[in-house]
């Protein structure tokens, strides 16, 4: 370099020489696009688009350049910080910064070429979900390409003939890199805009972590008994609100790379099922919902036109819509605690006894709690506590929202008389003519206390 300097002599010369060196190098590989982040941001192509962009939550695109007749990704697949929300991040796996990595977007038609580089600490591979295509493109290391061994970089060429909602996640020790939070969504566009057109088209992956309170690498090993249930490795209060115009058509693609189904529930919309991982589904065969199951493995593409109002999104399983909580807990609703406190506050300075009327107390108890960590129940709304955390977000239909204004436009403000009201005089209200019978009656129960060393006393 030195003896080059000199020979094209001084600096400016040198900048150009590395210049030429790195748009060489480029001509090969488009350079990786990482972001840090987790706000959601419109697509990163400036001009025109033969088709409306997807919306990530809490996520984006990944650009490409266009060469040789093909459309080129560069995924880089390494370990990444992801906030969970505000108060905890996560040591996680993903791909260029972030987990889940960026979104890919291609229209029907085109030829892909994707650069994969490996800058984790074991090999990997990269299986596209749901996309037809030559079997030695598919990405299941030792059956159909070698394994990605750490430093290596991979091409990955085909054809997007269908167009359609695919994710992409590795095939190469799969368990623990999924636990670790590798994975990515595909949107293929159809080759005709007439085809399917929504006003709004939202996108985003269910997926599950095992972190321990106060630390923030994922339990790997862990096969059903995960703690954070999230929207692209988000939970509740840090997920973005969807957000539309009244009367506009709107499309939620989700996918599901976690151990488990999850029952995806809107309110106050009538939704249809209009394309699966297999495709789009005809409208004949078509039949009305409230709540879509999506199965592991599996996306759901749901359609429905926007109702004014804050509407809650999530997951039907009343656990997942929590934060990490202790699994051992037993139910203490309706037994007396009373002295309790006190008496195992002498062995476990900040204990406190919960649970006696019910788990809402919890939302707004301030709790000690460790390091990166998130409150079980969490998020505030407009007449209070919302009692929510994991798989849980707002749809926020709005009547004078501009086309593509995706910002938060705050609570919804309800026209006068159409909000629940509290009753302010209790007298005369009429008494059903059978008691209700009264929760049992439990003694306060015997104490035993483990101390450290395991002595009982
Ligand atoms: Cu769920």
């Amino acid at each position: 370099m030195t003896s080059r300097r000199r020979l094209l002599g001084g600096m400016g010369a040198a900048l150009l020489g590395a210049g030429l060196v790195s748009r060489s190098k480029a001509d090969q590989i488009p350079a990786p696009t990482r972001r840090h982040d987790a706000a959601a941001q419109a697509n990163p192509v400036s001009g025109h688009l033969p088709y409306r962009p997807v919306v990530t939550l809490n996520g984006w695109t990944l650009p490409w350049r266009m060469k040789d007749g093909a459309k080129e990704f560069h995924l880089v697949a390494e370990p990444v910080e992801r906030e969970i929300a505000p108060g905890m991040t996560a040591r996680l796996w993903g791909y260029n910064g972030q987990s889940p990595g960026p979104t890919l977007e291609c229209v029907e038609g085109d030829r892909v070429r994707i650069f994969v580089t490996n800058r984790l600490p074991e090999h990997t591979t990269i299986h596209w979900h749901g996309i037809l295509l030559p079997s030695g493109m598919d990405g299941v290391g030792g059956l159909s390409q070698p394994q990605i061994k750490p430093g290596e970089t991979f091409v990955y060429e085909f054809v997007m003939r269908q167009s359609g909602t695919f994710m992409y996640h590795p095939h190469a020790d799969e368990m623990l890199q999924i636990a670790m939070g590798m994975m990515g969504s595909i949107v293929v566009h159809p080759k005709n805009p007439r085809f399917m057109p929504v006003d709004r088209d939202y996108m985003f992956l269910l997926n599950a972590y095992d972190i321990d309170p106060g630390s923030s690498v994922p339990r790997a090993s862990t096969m059903t008994e995960f703690n954070l249930w999230t929207f692209n490795s988000r939970v509740f209060p840090g997920i973005d609100p969807l957000v539309a115009r009244s009367g506009e058509r709107v499309r939620i693609r989700v996918g599901n790379l976690t151990m488990t189904n999850h029952p995806i529930h809107l309110h106050g919309h009538i939704l249809e099922v209009t394309a699966t991982d297999g495709g789009w589904v005809p409208k004949s065969a078509r039949w009305p919902e409230v709540v879509v199951d999506v199965a592991v493995g599996q996306m759901r593409v749901i359609e429905f036109v926007a109702t004014a109002g804050d509407w809650a999104l999530h997951c039907h399983k009343s656990h997942h819509t929590m934060n990490a909580m202790g699994h051992g807990i037993r139910s203490t609703l309706g037994v007396s605690q009373e002295g309790i406190a006190d008496r195992i506050a002498k062995l476990v300075p900040d204990y406190m006894s919960m649970g006696e009327t019910g788990m809402a107390e919890m939302s707004e108890m301030p709790m000690p709690l460790p390091e990166n960590t998130l409150p079980m129940m969490a998020g505030e709304g407009p007449h209070g506590a919302l009692e929510m955390g994991g798989m849980f977000t707002v749809l926020k239909v709005r009547d004078d929202l501009k086309p593509g204004d995706y910002a938060d436009p705050g609570w919804y403000a309800a026209p006068a008389g159409t909000v629940a009201w509290l009753l302010a005089d209790e007298a005369g209200i009429p008494e059903p003519q059978s008691a209700a019978p009264a929760m049992p009656e439990s003694p306060t129960p015997a104490l035993q206390v483990r101390k450290p060393g395991g002595h009982q006393h």
